[in-house]
């Protein structure tokens, strides 16, 4: 599902969520990785190369343009005209990294190794320490990655969006939406932000546009009641995805954060394993707060991916490896832009090539 291209399995397609329970192991025979986990596959393999290629990637160069100025250029800059590595170098290097939020531990742990290669004199030439930065840095993506979790034939992929106010959750969900319906899923939409005033119709103009059911109550109704009505319902219903919105929230604020294991726990009454993906929605020009954020977040209710937005407008798009480095937790989207198609899959490969290659 949720990217993520659920292809639906002949059984889950035309049973009753009754009986797709029944046929659950031919279900699974079928498409043994479901939804979501089924589409990141197929783009790993190449088959979706609308996700990878040229254009794919420029935009996504362009998106991170900011940022190559500083990891790419900088670091390409140092390097030049430089005949060895030494000390001066890799200090340099590290106040670079440093001053793109990739974080003091990261930073920490990628100039310790280089260090340790420059020693063993596997890498010896300044030209060489771009690639060496490019392997550190894939190695702390990778060592995050975890596919997304596929719920159990006939139920829905549920997807709690979180994150403080401001950064992207509603309009990543729109985004989103329009995504999977695109991949053949039925998707429906929770409308869990009751606090903000026009909250509920933000969400619902989204349903609007993309033509998907949306359940909402009032404003100032119980987020979790929202929510709950909408598993039943896309339950009953046979949807493949509920994406449920929620309000912004200090990740500081204890009481916030009990209503949002609250909302957590009332989907677990209809299905044990809802959410299969709590996401928490990042802003990239927040710099290192957004560290603290996904820490809080993480604690309350467990993270299982990122999205991060906005990384169109700040130089500081190295908190993605910060982030990664702290939390292991993997990142499925970037937003790059407003545009829909500027919310971008995320693929670390493809990444770091929009960041790092010249
Ligand atoms: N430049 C840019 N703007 C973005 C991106 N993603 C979202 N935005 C903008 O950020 C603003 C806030 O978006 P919302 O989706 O309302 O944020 P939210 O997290 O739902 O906000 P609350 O519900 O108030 O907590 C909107 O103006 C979006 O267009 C992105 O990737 N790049
Ligand atoms: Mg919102």
């Amino acid at each position: 599902m949720f990217g993520f291209g659920k292809k639906k399995t002949q059984a889950a397609a035309t049973a009753t969520p009754s009986e797709a329970a029944t046929q659950a192991p031919a279900a699974a025979d079928a498409a043994p990785s479901g939804r979501l986990a089924q589409a990141i596959a197929e783009r790993a393999n190449g088959q979706q190369d609308t996700d990878t290629g040229p254009g794919f990637l420029r935009g996504l160069r362009n998106g991170l343009a900011r940022t190559r100025e500083v990891l790419n250029a900088d670091i390409a800059e140092l390097v030049t005209g430089r005949k060895e590595i030494d000390e001066d170098l890799l200090e340099e290097l590290e106040m670079l990294l440093v001053s793109a939020d990739v974080g003091v531990p990261a930073t920490t742990r990628i100039i310790e190794d280089l260090a340790y290669r420059v020693k063993l004199r596997e890498v010896s030439d300044p030209r060489g320490l771009l690639e060496a930065v490019r392997r550190q840095l894939a190695e702390i993506l990778h060592q995050a990655e975890t596919p997304v979790r596929q719920p159990a034939a006939g139920k829905p992929q549920v997807i709690l969006m979180v994150g403080v106010n401001g950064v992207g959750k509603t309009t990543s969900i729109g985004k989103l939406a329009k995504q999977l319906l695109a991949e053949g899923n039925k998707v429906m939409l929770a409308a869990g932000d009751t606090f903000r005033a026009a909250a509920v119709e933000q969400l619902q103009a989204w349903g609007e546009r993309n033509n998907v059911p949306v359940i909402a109550q009032h404003t100032g109704a119980d987020p979790a009641s929202v929510v709950y009505d909408a598993l039943q319902a896309a339950t009953a219903r046979g949807f493949d995805v509920l994406i449920a919105d929620t309000a912004g929230r200090l990740h500081t604020k204890a009481n916030l954060m009990e209503e949002l294991k609250k909302i957590v726990r009332v989907m677990q009454k209809i299905d044990p394993d809802a959410p299969h993906e709590v996401m928490l929605v990042v802003d990239a020009t927040t710099g290192q707060n957004a560290l603290h954020q996904a820490v809080q977040f993480n604690a309350a209710v467990p993270i299982t991916g990122i999205t991060l937005t906005k990384l169109d407008g700040t130089a500081k798009g190295g908190i993605l490896f910060a982030i990664a480095e702290r939390l292991q937790v993997p990142f499925r989207f970037v937003g790059v832009g407003e545009h829909i198609e500027d919310l971008r899959h995320f693929d670390a490969d493809t990444f770091l090539d929009a960041l790092l290659a010249s």
